[in-house]
């Protein structure tokens, strides 16, 4: 990414310190978005691959330290046989065998998007070395995630009831899997249903899979990523998809508000929020593309893109037609002129291209335009706030869709 951003952006800071940052600088509103952004990862195993193939680097960058995710529970669950599908490299998988205790130490390996440890057996049995039950304890106290694996061939038995008890009092973010899904018999939601009250856990938070087969592990991965932020906020900042999304979140909510503002007459003060919000989104915006700029670097930013006279003349040029109300034609120009100075940081944040001022003139125009038939055809009666953001947002929306498909 680097490469691609003029000389003189350097001085964007990569954001080491991880992508938490972002992710608790990000409104509300965004982070549920990104959280809906769960539902389109993928549904299988070859999807994520492909998905942490390309993730990977962005999210050495994005992530300080790498979370560790520890695959936990009894010996012979079948632990060491989903951690293998999880590890990138060939040479660190684990050995998978039916004798019981073949794995003695915990390993840790590079899962991509995440760290993830294989440990021992950890469940209270007479004939299990303590020792190994302690090692395994110790690595899922290290860990930032649980993946707690049990046999549901077996069910689960009172003794592993009390490793799952012990592993609760831990008070880390768990994913519960019932594994070997392919030796059962009877049907699959009856059996974890029975694991369910066993736990004393609701039946939903149970992923029913087949380490063997694959058949559900990439249910576990999106378990893992719904439940650590960090991910998720590595994923958005990582995917040029799911950054596309996040930039149109923060655009549309940057151009409401300002068309929000503009609509408010507030005398002398009417140009300060505005700058101040255009600022922020541009901020945001250099966040979803893993860069951290200063507030003076974003003015400075927004000065380049040269959208100082478009506002005016637009005014103009709106106001020519059949005479909107003044208010209404201010506030379309906000949002136009937002949301094109949106789609300018977005591309030089992306690309580290400046986008022509031709291109600036058209999004903003056609924003302005159709916020304005929209807005008509509600009546010239000033609306409410929350009317005028829904306008805005479906206006953008459109938009969007029209870009996308005109592409
Ligand atoms: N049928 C079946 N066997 C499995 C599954 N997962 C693991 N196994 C087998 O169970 C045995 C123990 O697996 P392993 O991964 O070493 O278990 P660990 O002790 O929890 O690490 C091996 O023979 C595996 O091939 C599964 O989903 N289905
Ligand atoms: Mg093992």
């Amino acid at each position: 990414m680097d490469e691609n951003l003029p000389s003189k952006d350097r001085s964007l800071i990569p954001l080491g310190e991880g992508a938490q940052r972002i992710w608790d600088d990000l409104p509300n509103e965004l982070r549920e978005k990104m959280s809906s952004t769960l539902d389109q990862l993928p549904g299988d195993m070859k999807g994520w691959r492909r998905l942490i193939d390309r993730a990977v680097d962005h999210v050495r960058l994005v992530v300080g330290r790498k979370r560790i995710v520890a695959i936990v529970g009894p010996i012979n669950a079948g632990k060491s046989t989903l951690y293998n599908h999880f590890v990138r490299s060939k040479t660190e998988r684990a050995r998978v065998s039916a004798v019981p205790g073949t794995t003695r130490e915990a390993q840790q390996a590079d899962a991509g998007i995440f760290m993830v440890v294989d440990t021992p057996g950890a469940d209270v049995k007479k004939d299990i070395a303590a020792e190994e039950r302690l090692k395994a304890l110790r690595a899922a106290m290290q860990a930032d995630v649980l993946v707690v694996i049990f046999d549901a061939s077996h069910g689960v038995l009172p003794p592993q009831q009390e490793l799952f008890d012990n592993l609760r009092e831990l008070g880390k973010p768990m994913v519960v899997g019932l594994n070997k899904i392919d030796l059962v018999r009877r049907e699959v939601g009856e059996v974890v249903n029975r694991a369910a009250v066993a736990l004393n856990i609701p039946s939903e938070e149970i992923v029913p899979l087949s380490a063997l087969t694959g058949k559900g592990v990439e249910k576990i991965l999106t378990s893992v990523a719904s439940l650590e932020p960090e991910i998720v906020a590595a994923l958005g900042a990582a995917l040029p998809e799911y950054r596309g999304d996040l930039c149109q979140v923060v655009i549309a909510r940057a151009a409401s508000t300002a068309a929000v503002i503009a609509m408010t007459p507030l005398p002398f003060l009417d140009f300060i929020p505005l700058v101040a919000v255009q600022t922020a989104m541009v901020m945001t915006i250099a966040r979803i593309h893993a860069y951290k700029i200063t507030l003076s670097r974003a003015r400075e930013l927004i000065a380049t893109f040269g959208l100082g006279f478009l506002g005016r003349t637009l005014f103009h040029e709106l106001s020519k037609l059949g005479g909107p109300p003044g208010w209404m034609v201010a506030a379309a120009v906000a949002a136009g002129t937002t949301t094109a100075m949106g789609y300018a940081a977005a591309t030089w944040f992306e690309r580290g291209e400046r986008l022509q001022s031709e291109a600036l003139r058209r999004i903003s125009r056609r924003v302005s335009e159709q916020l304005v038939g929209r807005l008509r055809s509600l009546g010239s009666r000033r609306r409410r706030k929350s009317v005028i953001r829904e306008q805005v947002t479906d206006t953008l929306s459109d938009f969007a869709q029209q870009n996308r498909s005109s592409e």
